[in-house]
Formats: C-alpha cells, structure tokens, sequence
C-alpha cells in the first residue's frame, strides 16, 4: 500500500518508544489482503439504479461496479446488500425543506445533513439494485434510511449516530470477523459503512475499483482519511487472494 494511512502508519512506528502487538499488527494491516472464509462478509453498499447513471442521484460510473463486484462475490461465501429505502418526503431530500436545493447542507437534531434529490424511494425503480447485480447468493439485504426523521448513510448505525440496522449483531451472531466492502457513493454510504463496521471490531477492507465517488467539496479524500484513521484498509480487486 502507498496510501496515505500506510504512511501515517509507518511514521507512528517510527515515532513510538513502546510498540504493542495489538498495534504492531494494525501497523502491518495495510500491507495485507483479508483471509477469505467463512467468518469473512463482502458488504456490498448500495448498488441501485438511483445511483446508476439515468438515476436521480447518479453517481458518475456508477454502474462500473456491477461487473467488478459481481466477480468479486463469486469468492465469498457470505454476502450482504444494503438497499438505501426512504419513503416519501424523506428529511434527507431538498423537496422536504421549502427554499432549499440538493446538495446543500442544512442543520438537523442529529448534525448537519446534505440535502439530496429524491431517491431510493421505497417501491420505485430507482430504489431497486442495478439489474445486473447478482443478488442470487445474497444472505440478507439490509435496508435503511427508512426512517422519515434519520438518514443512514451506514448501514450499520443511522446518522443520528444512536439507532442500530441491526447488522453488527447480525454479523456477530453469524461469527463474521472480516467486512470487504465494496458499493456506492465511495464517500458516503460506503465510507460511512466501512468506518462503522471498523468501529465495531470487524476487521474492514474497501475494495477501492469496485466502488464509484459522488465527490462533493473534497469529500473523497476526506472519506479516505476518515477511514485511514480507523484502519480501514484501501484495497484493488486485484489485492484479493484467489
Ligand atoms: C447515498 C447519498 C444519499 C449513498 C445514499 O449510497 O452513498 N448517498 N443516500
Ligand atoms: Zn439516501
């Protein structure tokens, strides 16, 4: 890895006059690929047409990560989707907030939110995932944003940061201890899922070419940082063991 985690990294060792094992291996994590097993999940965030190009809230390429993921899925034998599923009049769009438009930022109780064009509407085409996605050997599909009040980004905990999906006990009761992650927006839901799924002990991996950015006023490299700083590992499809 050349990214900028792995650099912060080796200038923390560097600087550090006792090293732990527990760090020690965190240091040496960006070097890695993740163990491909039974007690590894492949994540894969929000591949829907309304995030595909002709969609309402197109990610640029989006649906570039269709055939990306689908090879990846082929080597994991478990499986999750998360499905962005907001209904009507959703607090995260601008058409909920008079005199607003998309992509600016207003206050919530919860923090600031970007406001959005309508998307992801429970039942509509938009809201449903790319035809080509291979959704066969899906174990579960993990839908949010369902609240009218709360966006959720991470498809692990809403953004009002306290409300639960359901998906850390999900996973831990299943025995999961690797997230690969891999989806839409890079710098949205696929980061903020990765940054949760880091926070909650698994040990995460964000395959960078099967995801696409929205990348709005540096978002992207922020998200990168972000996820740097909770050892998220950046990884290429081509990273993955065989
Ligand atoms: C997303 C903005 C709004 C995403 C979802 O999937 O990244 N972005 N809702
Ligand atoms: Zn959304």
């Amino acid at each position: 890895m050349t990214d900028r985690g792995g650099i912060d990294r080796r200038g923390l060792i560097a600087g550090a006059t006792i090293l732990t094992a527990a760090a020690a291996s965190r240091a040496g994590k960006a070097q890695e690929q993740p163990v491909i097993d039974e007690r590894t999940v492949l994540i894969v965030v929000d591949v829907q047409n309304d995030f595909c190009p002709g969609g309402s809230l197109a990610v640029a390429k989006g649906d570039e990560v269709v055939p990306v993921i689908n090879a990846l899925a082929k080597r994991f034998s478990n499986i999750v989707l998360t499905q962005d599923w907001h209904p009507p009049g959703h607090s995260s769009f601008a058409s909920s907030h008079p005199g607003k438009k998309p992509f600016e930022t207003v206050q919530m109780s919860y923090g600031p939110q970007v406001l959005w064009p309508d998307h992801c509407v429970q039942g509509t085409k938009g809201a449903e995932f790319h035809a080509d996605l291979d959704q066969a050997r899906a174990q579960t599909v993990i839908r949010k944003g369902y609240r009218r009040e709360i966006d959720s980004y991470s498809g692990f905990v809403e953004a009002d940061r306290r409300t639960p999906t359901g998906l850390t006990g999900y996973l831990r009761e299943r025995g999961i201890l690797r997230a690969v992650i891999a989806g839409l927006a890079t710098d949205f839901c696929v980061s903020w899922t990765a940054q949760d799924a880091a926070r909650a002990g698994f040990d995460t991996y964000v395959v960078e070419d099967a995801c696409r950015a929205i990348d709005l006023e540096g978002s992207l490299a922020k998200a990168w940082a972000e996820m740097a700083e909770l050892d998220v590992t950046r990884i290429k499809a081509s990273d993955l063991p065989g």
